[in-house]
């Protein structure tokens, strides 16, 4: 493949915008080479600048579970864009969605639209905080919950990819009051709720993670959690950004029959436009502005464009279900022959996977947490990433990102992944 003009776009890119990138895992520095710039993308594929057709296993970190240009979301940002595209005003649509939204996922009563991931988790903490007069809260080491202060101690995804976990600009006085805890281990918690008695308003955590690779919670850690913040009026909060909308209708709350106090969601509720957002039960929502005291605010927030993508697609995913268990489905089958051939090939590794989330370390030992996720072999993985991308297969570029599976992808473009990685194989030893 050549890469001739996204390598002379990213020169360009790199005078004007820091590291030639709007967000860090995209420049490939974990895996080294060019950053690939995409022209346009259609179902299953990504086309880019160089004239290369890619099989896209990212979805744009997601939110595309029905493959890119989904029609009813194009046709839909279209005949809104043309009545406007921002006014600051409410809309019927935002109640549209909201009405949707909640009736597809279990015990939430309201929901409040904003426009990333980052802002609904910074919201939710805050409301976590004004709701129970706590200030501390707990988070997991490799788990990643947007670039906000907050979050951004032992964190997962770009911060870990780049080895700044903890980023310079966080203050002491803002870290002090982020706790970390061990994924999978509910000892740890427990000791440190014992530790920090009545001063923890919220445990955030990805029910199942997608920022240090996918990895899937032991069942009675996530029970554990849930029966420990209830005890001890804690909330729990889970951060769906990833998960919502994508492992069933109702997200991890739904597959892993657990609930959350206060849910975050991103990507899909938008459609693939920025949307971002945050629901609980009435009694905890009604403690946000202009109802209670705690303040969230934003033009953009419930914006029409973003409203109408987000309601296509959930609307396309509320009548077919079926959906759900087709991604899971096709997900296994790249699951068991990726496995297949790895170990044919004699290449130690361990894939986790969750309905359309799975990832590849490799590593000896189970992954099951940030230390055994970290663990990873990377230079492997980086001869694994370009190897694939050599073939047409486009990979998350670090090895620290789930990859997200969509409904246009065919079993001869998983056939096709298959048969890259039995090329690309012989030379990970
Ligand atoms: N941190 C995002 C994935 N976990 C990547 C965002 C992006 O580069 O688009």
């Amino acid at each position: 493949m050549i890469y001739q003009r996204s390598s002379a776009l990213f020169t360009e890119a790199q005078l004007y915008i820091p590291g030639g990138v709007n967000s860090p895992v995209r420049a490939f520095k974990a895996v080294g080479g060019t950053p690939i710039f995409v022209k346009e993308a259609k179902g299953a594929y990504l086309y880019d600048e160089d004239g290369n057709r890619l099989i896209d296993f990212i979805a744009s970190w997601g939110p595309l579970i029905l493959g890119h240009a989904f029609e009813p979301v194009i046709a839909a940002v279209i005949d809104k864009a043309k009545k406007g595209t921002s006014f600051g005003m409410p809309t019927e649509i935002e109640t549209q969605l909201a009405k949707l939204a909640l009736s597809m996922v279990p015990n939430m009563e309201k929901i409040r639209f904003v426009n990333s991931g980052t802002e609904a988790c910074m919201s939710a903490v805050r409301l976590a905080r004004g709701y129970t007069g706590k200030d501390k809260i707990i988070k997991f080491a490799g788990c990643y919950h947007g670039h906000s202060d907050s979050f951004l101690i032992q964190a997962g995804s770009g911060a870990v990819t780049f080895g700044t976990p903890n980023s310079p600009g966080v203050t002491q006085g803002t870290a002090k009051d982020t706790l970390l805890a061990t994924y999978n281990d509910l000892e740890n918690v427990k000791e440190l709720v014992a530790a920090n008695k009545d001063q923890i308003a919220a445990i955030i955590i990805e029910p199942i993670t997608g920022n240090m690779g996918c990895i899937v919670p032991i069942k009675s850690f996530m029970t554990g959690l849930r029966k420990l913040c209830t005890e001890e009026g804690i909330l729990l909060i889970f951060d769906e950004v990833m998960t919502g909308f994508r492992l069933a209708k109702g997200g991890a709350q739904e597959v892993l029959d657990i609930a959350a106090d206060i849910v975050t969601y991103g990507k899909v509720i938008g459609g693939g436009l920025p949307v971002g957002a945050f629901a609980a039960k009435s009694e905890i929502m009604n403690h946000m502005a202009p109802d209670g005291p705690v303040y969230q605010a934003g033009t953009l927030s419930g914006n029409p464009l973003a409203m109408s993508a987000g309601l296509a697609m959930l609307t396309a995913l509320n009548n077919a279900p079926e959906i759900f268990q087709s991604l899971e489905e096709k997900t296994a089958y790249l699951h068991q022959g990726m496995d297949e051939i790895l170990n044919r090939h004699q290449i130690t590794h361990q894939i986790n996977r969750y309905g359309s989330m799975i990832s590849v370390h490799f590593t000896e030992e189970p992954v099951i947490d940030f230390a055994s996720s970290a663990k990873g072999n990377n230079d492997t993985f980086k001869k694994y990433f370009h190897g694939m991308l050599k073939k047409g297969v486009y990979l998350p570029p670090s090895a620290f990102e789930s990859y997200f599976l969509n409904d246009a992808l065919s079993y001869a473009d998983l056939d096709d992944t298959l048969a890259a990685l039995e090329a690309v194989a012989p030379r990970l030893k």
